[in-house]
């Protein structure tokens, strides 16, 4: 047949897929003072002082509360921000990673 002299580019297109996204959650003590719990939310999850009380009267009250839904790599270095200055300031603060 004849070549007609139109080329065509062709892309290779590979699917985009949303990244798995985590929830990064706080765990109740007895020891904690709930003003550290607060001042946590705030730092490093960019809360006001009035969603850091609530999630943390959530904790206090329920066992556990969502500090915020963030890629794998964001949630863990947020956990390790928040086991960082707990240790340091000797609380025995937990956070965990579940998948969303
Ligand atoms: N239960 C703690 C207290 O009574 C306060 C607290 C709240 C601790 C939330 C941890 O993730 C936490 N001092």
């Amino acid at each position: 047949d004849e070549d007609l002299g139109i080329s065509v580019v062709v892309r290779p297109r590979t699917r985009t897929r949303k990244p798995s996204m985590y929830k990064v959650l706080m765990l109740n003590d007895d020891y904690t003072p709930m003003e550290f719990v607060v001042h946590v939310l705030e730092r490093f999850f960019s809360m006001n002082r009035e969603e850091a009380t609530a999630v943390m009267l959530q904790v206090h009250q329920r066992g556990v509360g969502v500090c915020g839904v963030f890629t794998y790599e964001v949630a863990e270095s947020k956990v390790a921000q928040v086991m960082d200055l707990a240790r340091q300031n000797q609380h025995p603060l937990q956070c965990t990673i579940e998948k969303d």
